[in-house]
């Protein structure tokens, strides 16, 4: 059966860095709200243009947008045949409740990559983004604490969270996540 997983984490938290590596790992789609948003702004669709100013000013795109564009990348074969990972999807109630009706059972685990405001911070200053302005990281950190942080205890009721540690380096946090996978792989 394919897998159904969930990375969550505070902007900056490696999420994008680790979900990548899974993806190449183990084959599951590697599905990116940031990357799909970004890319629409490049190409300079409607979405894109709208997007483009919420996203510099460090906001969330309206759930009924987020929503049906996840929902129709769910049903894509690809998906369907070799399993998903979610990578800044869901961040608020009703995306995660979106997703519930979307996927049903179908989730397995859902991880908190756990990386203290401080050093998320110093990660995206060092990346440097043109949405990683000082502004916009300060915007984003709070929208995650109102809205992200308390689906940690929405995963949490289902009992599929796992928390890993996000300090260290990149392969190291790699090792964890694999290790942890490992368990929920069918
Ligand atoms: P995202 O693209 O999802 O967020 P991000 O800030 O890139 O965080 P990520 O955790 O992926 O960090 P990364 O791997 O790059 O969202 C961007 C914007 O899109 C949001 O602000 C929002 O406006 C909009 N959006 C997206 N999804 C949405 C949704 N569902 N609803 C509404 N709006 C939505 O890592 C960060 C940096 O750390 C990198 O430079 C990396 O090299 C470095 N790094 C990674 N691992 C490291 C390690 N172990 N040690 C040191 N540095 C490390």
């Amino acid at each position: 059966m394919p897998v159904g997983l969930v990375i969550l984490g505070r902007q900056g938290s490696g999420k994008g860095t680790q979900a990548a590596r899974i993806a190449d790992a183990r084959g599951v789609v590697h599905i990116s709200t940031g990357d799909m948003l970004r890319a629409a702004v490049t190409a300079g669709t409607e979405l894109g243009l709208a997007a483009k100013e919420i996203m510099d000013a460090g906001g969330l795109v309206s759930d009924d947008i987020m929503n049906g564009i996840v929902e129709e990348r769910l049903q894509e074969p690809d998906v369907v045949a070799g399993g998903f990972l979610l990578d800044g999807y869901p961040r608020t109630p009703g995306q995660a409740d979106a997703l519930a009706e979307a996927v049903g059972d179908q989730l397995d685990l859902a991880i908190n990559l756990d990386v203290p405001v401080a050093e998320v911070t110093a990660r995206m200053m060092a990346r440097g983004r043109e949405d990683d302005t000082p502004d916009s990281i300060a915007r984003r950190l709070e929208l995650y604490e109102a809205e992200t942080a308390p689906l940690i205890a929405w995963f949490e009721d289902r009992g599929i969270l796992a928390v890993v540690d996000g300090i260290g380096t990149e392969d190291e946090v790699f090792a964890r996540l694999q290790g942890l996978i490992e368990t929920v792989a069918r």
